[in-house]
């Protein structure tokens, strides 16, 4: 029997029965194993070679140009109770739902091999991470899963001690999006995917169980499982405290979680480490701390846009032992992707000679896959077993107007109000949600497993007494001015937002109150060696009392949509909110900040 452990081996039995693979393999995660996946897949052409003498052990995938992104209108939770899905998810009966998924995998690895993937979320010892096992006839998503998890024996060894993990069914099928779904059981602790090769549709470990199925276990366990990135920031005498920050998939998260601080800062010994650009599972520690791990092993990150400018850390990481799908290549076999530098391509991201006329040479949502370890910022506290406290939360989104440049909430219950009302122009890494303004509740939209009325709730309930919960903040690196320039420069520039952060956390910061948060004095921000456009700063911090009334009614329309299932705690803190913008002419910050600057 290929494992101690009866339930895996009678589950493994079953798929094999009805998926009808010529073999079976069960992944070990070694070296070895790696290097004759990636041979395999160089002979098929799955995989390219890229020039090995400037990018050794690089790789190139092309995807199926129909499979390049999630599809969220074929992701669906299925639970018994419709109710318990949500408004917020596609729902199917979980009868229903098998029976259909199941007809598609009847057969379908049929002169294939079944690969049986144990993985580890976190770190192996931790008692915050969780286990799974993705059956899959993909050699390249076992590849990535490789990279992106604590794959292979020692996964298995835990899942056998424990006796539980997530059953993750994966085939690509005929990559047809007319035959393509992402299943989730929540109640079955079970995945099925089928027809998409891609990203979080087919890396079952990611999206669908660290976020989908994992949100769900986290509620009925005590923890959250968040859409957020991890990172340390250490100040000059040395102490490090972290942030976790939640944005819509493309925002720059992996630029922000491997920050490289402006002069100045480096200057006076300022350090930032990456913990996790993603995921996050946090718990309450003891002593009424929120500690979070990373569950990913790995960064599948957005290519375009990545440059020696935006993210020396990550270019610097992408030059060794790295899968690309869906870029271009330079007529030297160097990948290369839009934003990169000033050269010019030879092949696009499928494979034809490069010719503007038909788009980008890179598919905007091209990817890196990279061992998180490679990363030159890369946290030692990322193996920690009990995780990092977090000191304060971030939630941000993609506005051009409107919301200011950072805020504070005044407690938890506004904080998860700030959460709930986060909203983001759409971007690259779904392709089918359009391109308007859309509601993102913590970044979880697309993967928050049950109703975000209880999601809501739940994140509410950590309010208890004891607790020594992170502060709340709200940002926007995205406000535009008149003349449609972004205000902010963004990237290493963020980090003097981030200090204003921690100086609230420790107390050495004022602010300012609004209806709609605290916003920081101007002589709280270090501005130092930063150029800003004329009148930018007040730009940035202005807050449009009528403006914010349409907001917050807007989003009093859309928290109702939750029903009955929407926390009266969260009703009463927006009627708050509106009450306040009623009282108020002009909210106080713009005279502030137009005297101040
Ligand atoms: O394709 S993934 O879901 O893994 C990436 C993303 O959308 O954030
Ligand atoms: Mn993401």
């Amino acid at each position: 029997m290929p494992s101690q452990l009866e339930a895996l081996n009678r589950w493994i039995d079953d798929v094999a029965k009805r998926t009808r693979p010529d073999h079976v393999h069960w992944c070990d995660g070694s070296e070895a194993e790696y290097r004759q996946l990636v041979d395999e897949m160089l002979e098929t052409g799955d995989l390219v070679e890229l020039n090995q003498d400037t990018h050794p052990r690089c790789y190139l995938h092309r995807s199926d140009p129909k499979d390049v992104a999630r599809v969220e209108k074929l992701t669906v939770i299925c639970t018994s109770n419709r109710e318990d899905a949500g408004p917020n998810n596609n729902w199917m009966d979980p009868d229903e739902a098998h029976a259909k998924i199941d007809a598609l995998f009847d057969g379908c690895m049929q002169g294939r091999t079944m690969y049986v993937v144990p993985y580890c979320m976190g770190p192996l010892g931790s008692p915050l991470s969780r286990c799974g096992i993705e059956v899959t006839d993909s050699p390249y998503v076992v590849a990535n899963m490789r990279i992106m998890t604590r794959m292979g024996t020692a996964a298995l060894e835990r899942i056998e001690r424990e006796g539980t993990f997530i059953k993750a069914l994966h085939s690509i099928g005929e990559l047809d999006p007319e035959r393509r779904w992402i299943m989730h059981f929540p109640e079955e602790l079970a995945i099925k995917s089928y027809g998409s090769g891609y990203g979080g549709n087919a890396l079952l470990g990611k999206k669908c169980h660290a976020l989908r199925i994992g949100s769900s276990q986290a509620r009925s366990e005590g923890w959250l499982a968040e859409h957020m990135l991890i990172v340390g920031i250490e100040n000059p005498r040395h102490e490090i405290r972290y942030v976790a920050a939640a944005f819509p998939s493309a925002c720059g998260k992996t630029n922000l979680a491997m920050l490289i601080p402006p002069e100045g800062y480096q200057r006076d010994g300022w350090k930032v480490w990456t913990v996790g650009d993603d995921i996050c599972w946090m718990r309450p520690g003891k002593d009424g701390r929120l500690y979070a791990i990373n569950p990913e092993a790995g960064y599948f990150g957005v290519a375009p846009g990545t440059s020696a400018r935006t993210n020396p850390n990550a270019l610097a990481m992408l030059q060794h032992d790295t899968i690309f799908t869906n870029v271009a290549v330079t007529d030297n076999g160097q990948p290369w992707w839009e934003g990169l530098d000033q050269r010019t391509p030879a092949k696009d991201w499928q494979g034809r000679d490069h010719d503007p006329a038909n788009g980008p040479a890179a598919h905007p949502n091209s990817r890196f896959t990279v061992r998180a370890s490679q990363c030159p910022s890369w946290s030692p506290e990322a193996e920690n077993d009990q995780g990092v406290p977090i000191d304060a939360i971030v939630f941000g989104g993609r506005r051009r107007s409107l919301v200011p440049l950072v805020m504070e909430a005044r407690d938890w219950t506004h904080g998860v109000l700030m959460g709930a009302s986060m909203a983001s122009e759409a971007t690259a890494a779904a392709t089918d949600v359009g391109h308007n303004v859309r509601r993102d509740p913590m970044a979880m939209k697309p993967f928050c497993g049950y109703n975000f009325g209880d999601y809501f709730a739940h994140w509410l309930s950590f309010d208890q007494p004891g607790m020594k919960l992170p502060k709340v903040f709200h940002v926007n690196w995205f406000r535009k001015g008149d003349d449609g320039r972004f205000l902010w420069p963004g990237f290493g520039d963020n980090m003097r937002v981030l200090e204003w952060m921690l100086k609230r956390v420790t107390g050495e910061a004022d602010a300012i109150e609004t209806p709609i948060g605290h916003l920081p004095r101007v002589e709280d921000l270090n501005l130092d060696g930063l150029e800003l456009a004329d009148g930018a700063l007040e730009a940035l911090f202005r807050v449009d009392g009528a403006e914010w009334r349409d907001e917050q009614a807007a989003i009093g329309k859309y928290l109702e949509s939750y029903g009955a299932r929407l926390p009266a705690a969260l009703k009463a803190e927006h009627r708050r909110i509106v009450e306040a913008l009623e009282d108020e002419a002009e909210p106080a910050p713009l005279r502030v900040h137009a005297s101040a600057s």
